[in-house]
């Protein structure tokens, strides 16, 4: 059975940002703040290290309930029991990865516009469980990742993907401010508002209230 999954605060790793506390201590912090979905993600490290952070991050996870998704790698992930995998729309076809992971795992795809999110929609219900729609603002967290959607942008892609029957999260820029302004998601999706925070605990809670 696909595991569940709850969007609602959904935590991207980011190895820099966490320090020397580690990911795994600012996966730990958060989930106690309410953190409820967390996704590896180092574009720098090997595989091997992701292979590692991964079982690292899964053993923190290991009852709490908390879905863990990496990023991109998708031998990762299965070599490491995630519950899922979540790729962009230049990795592997959303149907090829679905195909590898089987029915049993969740699949997220990331959706930066009108046109890349008909690709989710136009794949089989079941082969995509969420889209993460973004940036919703530009963020130095990654700057390639152009100008922002807006909250209007997003709430607009959110009802598209929710007809549709898939759930979305919003990812870019967001912090305990602006999250009010998000409309339309199941769930908000944050690097730095937790992973560069100096209690990533108090940051999570901090995001959760403000929903
Ligand atoms: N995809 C779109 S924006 C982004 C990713 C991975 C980074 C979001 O980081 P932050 O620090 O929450 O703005
Ligand atoms: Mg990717």
């Amino acid at each position: 059975m696909r595991p569940a999954f709850d969007p609602a605060l959904y935590l991207v790793t980011d190895t820099a940002l966490a320090g020397p506390r580690g990911v795994p201590d600012v996966v730990r912090a958060a989930v106690a703040g309410g953190v409820t979905a967390v996704q590896v993600r180092d574009k720098t490290a090997s595989r091997r290290e992701l292979y590692a952070l991964t079982l690292a991050v899964r053993e923190v996870l290991a009852g709490t309930g908390v879905a863990l998704f990496v990023n991109d790698a998708v031998d990762v992930a299965l070599l490491a029991g995630a519950d899922g995998v979540h790729v962009g729309q230049d990795d592997l076809p959303a149907a090829a990865v679905r195909a590898l992971i089987g029915p049993d795992r969740l699949l997220g795809l990331s959706a930066g516009s009108d046109d890349e999110l008909a690709v989710a929609l136009a794949l089989p219900p079941g082969t995509v469980d969420v889209v993460g729609i973004g940036p919703v603002w530009s963020t130095p967290t990654k700057p390639d990742a152009g100008t922002g959607l807006g909250p209007e942008g997003v709430a607009a892609l959110a009802a598209e993907a929710a007809a549709g029957g898939l759930r979305s999260v919003a990812i870019g820029g967001i912090d305990a401010r602006r999250a009010p302004l998000l409309t339309g998601v199941d769930g908000i999706c944050v690097v730095s508002a937790i992973c560069a925070a100096p209690d990533p605990a108090a940051a999570a809670r901090a995001l959760r209230e403000a929903r």
